[in-house]
């Protein structure tokens, strides 16, 4: 299970000393790619809206990255997908044998969880079956990935890309949790880099909390809808009060591990429908959507591509289709490298939606930044910090670099080497002294603003159990000390308000 300690509203997006060691140049958006698809125009506003032709510009995707969609199904055999789907290799067909040993038998482009079986695709649709939900799978498949620039239809964000469907969702649109641990552990072994999923429930399920998070440890990014029960007059949107699921498993957790995904109109105002509050980091189109459809004409299902479809939903795979385009300029970057790049190019909304501020995340996807963020991060070398203790006549500093470049020297107020420790976490440096049977405690940002000054830090008398981990509100406002030996304590220390607790 996850650890889980404080939660102050926004948390660190990493990257931070990048940003302040070099400084990146987005560049302007003045080129753009549109591809030659005939219902592109019908798509353009939502793509134009989070710079997809920018990032077009710089990648269309590749085969390579996996994206899972945890939904209903796709279907595999529409003409603008098919060259998008996932097949498992190692997996020989219609054998009857589990080839690749990976527990199911025959599952050549994913796995049904509903029914158990190898059929992904939707096959048999039932006349009580919800159109909606029958459609749902596809019409995010096509978002992350309809084949872009073949004159077929419309794009998806990303032009090439693998698309691995997987069930989990019955044809009216609902599923048993258990289903949905096991169709993410499927995904994470199966080699998806992202999960993209787009239902929410009122309840949680161990398994699948675990699943995730393992996935998010094993760097699958989970990307997760925030769910529609805005205006339906349940008094149920606001995420902060009241928890949906999967979207908010990460909200009792100091670590970010769910990229939960509010909706916003073509105005980047949040949608009449779409929940907010502390479970949402980013925000995407969800309205006047248009993308592929399940095409099954002996069943009614006769639109192989349309709209409009409004809701998180789709505002979901828009952004896990990001975190794809992302990932095929870096290649090496895992869930917490592509979230903090989605986070930290994110246009802010804030000011288009007065009383939601900070309830949307990070503000409105823009993946043309992303894109550009990760092109020019290639650029730059992996930072390593180096510290030096400088000694000026019995007064110390010490010194950081990163690069060769100094970075801060940081005085050392009543330095011995016995009696000080110090520390170097995240955007924070900490130093603690043994003074007087207390210990007092000091602390910097990487900048060299003082951020607390003389703190004693209550109920510890030795410097050996101390160690410091970061808390992250808007900046890094809290330090946690763990206090080892006998008892497992924290000292959790707010910054700004310099109050502190225990647990
Ligand atoms: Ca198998
Ligand atoms: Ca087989
Ligand atoms: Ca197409
Ligand atoms: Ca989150």
């Amino acid at each position: 299970m996850f650890k889980s300690y404080l939660r102050l509203g926004k948390k660190s997006i990493g990257l931070g000393l990048i940003a302040l060691i070099f400084s990146l140049s987005f560049t302007s958006g003045v080129l753009a790619k549109i591809p030659n698809d005939p219902k592109f125009p019908l798509q353009s506003d939502f793509y134009g809206q989070i710079g997809a032709p920018e990032a077009w510009e710089y990648t269309t995707g590749t085969s390579s990255v996996v994206v899972a969609v945890i939904d209903v199904g796709v279907d595999i055999t529409h003409e603008d997908l098919k060259n998008n789907i996932w097949k498992n290799s190692k997996e020989l067909p219609g054998n009857g044998i589990d080839d690749d040993n990976n527990g199911y038998v025959d599952d050549i482009h994913g796995w049904n969880f509903v029914e158990n079986n190898n059929d992904i695709s939707l096959s048999v649709i039932k006349e009580v079956d919800d159109s909606g939900a029958v459609n749902h799978g596809t019409v995010l498949a096509g978002l992350i990935g309809a084949q872009g620039n073949n004159e077929i239809l419309g794009a998806g964000l990303n032009w090439d890309v693998t698309i691995m469907p997987v069930r989990a969702i019955d044809n009216a649109g609902g599923g048993v949790l258990a289903n949905v641990a096991k169709a993410v552990d499927y995904a994470v072994n199966n080699g998806a880099s992202i999960i993209s999923i787009s239902f929410v429930g009122f309840v949680t399920y161990p398994d699948l909390t675990d699943a995730l998070y393992r996935a998010y440890q094993k760097g699958v990014l989970p990307v997760v809808a925030a769910g529609n029960s805005r205006n339906d007059s349940s008094g149920n949107e606001n995420l902060t009060k009241v928890k949906q699921y999967p979207v908010c498993l990460d909200s009792d957790s100091s670590e970010n591990w769910i990229l939960g995904v509010a909706s916003v109109d073509l105005q980047d105002r949040l949608s009449d429908f779409a929940d907010y509050g502390s479970c949402i980091d980013i925000s995407a189109p969800g309205e006047k959507i248009f993308s592929t459809q399940k095409y099954a004409p002996q069943y009614g299902y006769t639109k192989d591509f349309d709209g409009a479809w409004y809701g998180t939903s789709f505002s979901a795979p828009l952004v896990a289709g990001a975190a794809a385009l992302v990932k095929s300029v870096r290649p090496d970057w895992k869930a917490k490298e592509l979230m903090s790049a989605l986070l930290r190019s994110a246009d802010d909304v804030d000011g288009l939606n007065p009383g939601f501020a900070g309830q949307m995340g990070y503000g409105r996807l823009n993946v043309g930044k992303a894109v550009v963020l990760a092109v020019e991060s290639k650029n730059i070398p992996p930072i390593t910090f180096e510290t030096k203790l400088i000694n000026q006549k019995k007064s110390y500093a010490m010194r950081i670099s990163a690069n060769g470049k100094v970075l801060q020297d940081f005085p050392l107020f009543g330095y011995s080497s016995k009696f000080s420790k110090w520390m170097l976490k995240d955007d924070l440096f900490v130093y603690a002294r043994f003074s007087n049977n207390k210990i007092i405690v000091d602390v910097w940002d990487l900048s060299g603003n003082k951020k607390l000054s003389n703190f004693v830090l209550p109920g510890m008398t030795g410097l050996s159990g101390i160690e410091v981990d970061t808390v992250w509100g808007d900046s890094p406002n809290a330090i946690l000390f763990a206090k080892k030996g006998k008892v497992n304590q924290k000292i959790i220390i707010d910054i700004p308000s310099k109050s502190w607790k225990v647990e």
